[in-house]
């Protein structure tokens, strides 16, 4: 017989409704929600909230960027994530010159043998080719279903608007989900030059060189290139008002769009960037950078709204060391921030304790919303019977104060510190097994994480079931001596 547990005196909030009920989970799924369950064991949730596991859909942990490899690992980085209560990571595959399926097996085994928490992997589009036309339906095999698109990072990872075309009409045919950085990569290449060249070298030149326009227009084209190819798109960290704007508009007309803002971006503003020590301001870069405060106010309303759906991370984690390799020159900082185990506190102290979410709506941002865009709800993202016994134990009333010397993170700083929150995990739950308990601070074990695959949707469109090239040859070439910024 499999072990049984129940978890006791506590209330249910779910994005649909909150009640007091018991949870008896048998293995690693919900058994039964109901009153006076019993089990061969209890957990306490007097005075706590059970909600379900969250889920950060925006990772990249150990990724070879920029010339470095992000620092926070796989074992680090999910550890992290549980002790903050997310209980799924979904993490960015960038193919390198060996393909896409080769690059899937490179990071799925690093996560194999490290990950504590549950992973699953969104593929990246890094050009066009009958090699990616083929392989995009072999990866939807594997579990799949989510091609993420960078409109920046001009002669690297970026792809030009007919290579999005023809991938996002590639995705309707596959039942996939395109996903779109979506910042004008020619426009930051000519501001990044343009701010060189005045001497502006510091870290605050990242800021100026992707004002907020760059994010709108780019957004607005993504939505009209998938809106013509007939498929749904996910813009991951909307962080301007532009962006938000061109989502709440196609919405209103019917297209189907997903914003996703950064915890970051709904707290920390570009002041981070101005008048600070050259560390300080390094270890805040990240692309699309912070923005000013009407910006923030904007994507909290997208939230409460209904007009933005997700809140991640892009936890992509530098130490500062790695940073210095930007001095004297800040287009080659490596863009990126942490906040892996912060999303959920942040977002309760800064969203829920002002008034400005529902405790549902916290549920909604953090979990429900993206396990249904995903297509892996209810198995995540839920807490009902038969869904995976993936669920946090919260505490309204456990409270710190945010600091690196004490984090999870393997970083040497934390871009929340002296964040003061209220709302923590008392328990972390994954599969049924209690994985962090407040006060223990034990690590799970690396490796007990899982593999989610995700079934593609069904195919909106058949437009590129069949290999075709693009009309005309391409115009640029990409050298890698005008690579402003190198990978
Ligand atoms: N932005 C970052 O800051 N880091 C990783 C990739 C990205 O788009
Ligand atoms: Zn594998
Ligand atoms: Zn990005
Ligand atoms: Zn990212």
């Amino acid at each position: 017989k499999t072990m049984s547990t129940v978890i006791k005196g506590g209330t249910i909030v779910a994005a649909d409704r909150t009640y007091e009920a018991d949870i008896l989970i048998e293995g690693e799924t919900i058994a039964a929600i109901g009153k006076d369950l019993k089990g061969d064991k209890t957990l306490d949730a007097e005075g706590a909230l059970i909600m379900p596991g969250g889920i950060d859909p925006h990772t990249h942990l150990e990724m070879p960027f920029m010339g470095t490899t992000a620092a926070e690992t796989w074992e680090s980085g999910t550890f992290a994530a549980l002790s903050g209560g997310t209980t799924l990571v979904v993490d960015f595959v960038i193919p390198g010159p060996d393909g896409m399926l080769a690059a899937l097996e490179d990071w799925h085994g690093k996560a194999k043998r490290q990950a504590s928490a549950d992973y699953s992997f969104h593929m990246c589009v890094t050009g066009w080719s009958k090699q990616h036309f083929d392989e995009m339906e072999k990866v939807v095999a594997r579990g799949i279903n989510t091609f993420k698109h960078f409109m920046a990072y001009k002669g690297a990872l970026m792809v030009n608007d007919d290579e999005m075309f023809a991938s996002f009409q590639r995705c309707a045919a596959l039942g996939a989900l395109p996903l779109v950085h979506a910042e004008n990569g020619d426009l930051v290449a000519a501001l990044q030059q343009k701010y060189l060249a005045e001497g502006l070298t510091g870290p605050e030149g990242h800021a100026y060189s992707r004002p907020p326009e760059v994010e709108g227009e780019a957004t607005n084209r993504a939505i009209m290139i998938a809106d013509a190819a007939g498929v749904p798109v996910y813009i991951v960290h909307t962080s301007s008002e532009q962006a938000h704007e061109a989502i709440r508009r196609a919405r209103q007309k019917g297209i189907r769009v997903f914003g996703e803002p950064l915890i970051q971006h709904l707290t920390l503003d570009e002041t981070e960037y101005f008048n600070r020590q050259w560390d300080h301001a390094a270890q805040r870069v990240m692309s699309p950078p912070f923005r000013d405060k009407s910006h923030q106010d904007s994507l909290w309303a997208g939230l409460s709204a209904g007009s933005l759906q997700v809140v991640a991370t892009d936890h992509c984690a530098f130490t500062t060391e790695q940073k210095r390799v930007g001095v004297g020159n800040f287009t080659k900082i490596p863009n990126g921030t942490g906040g892996l185990e912060d999303r959920m506190p942040v977002l309760w102290a800064k969203g829920v304790e002002t008034g400005r979410l529902t405790p549902n709506e916290f549920v909604a941002v953090t979990s429900t919303n993206i396990a249904q865009i995903l297509n892996i709800y209810p198995q995540k993202g839920a807490i009902l019977p038969g869904s995976d016994a993936d669920m946090v134990v919260w505490d309204p009333k456990l409270s710190k104060t945010i600091s690196a010397a004490t984090q999870k993170s393997i970083i040497d700083y934390n871009v929340f510190e002296g964040f003061k929150v209220s709302g923590l995990p008392r328990y972390t739950l994954s599969r049924g097994e209690v994985v962090w308990s407040e006060g223990q601070n034990s690590q799970p074990r690396p490796g007990r994480g899982k593999l989610v695959e995700r079934r593609p949707f069904p195919a909106v469109s058949k437009a590129l079931s069949q290999w075709k090239e693009l009309t005309a040859p391409r115009a640029v070439t990409r050298s890698a001596e005008h690579m402003p910024i190198g990978v």
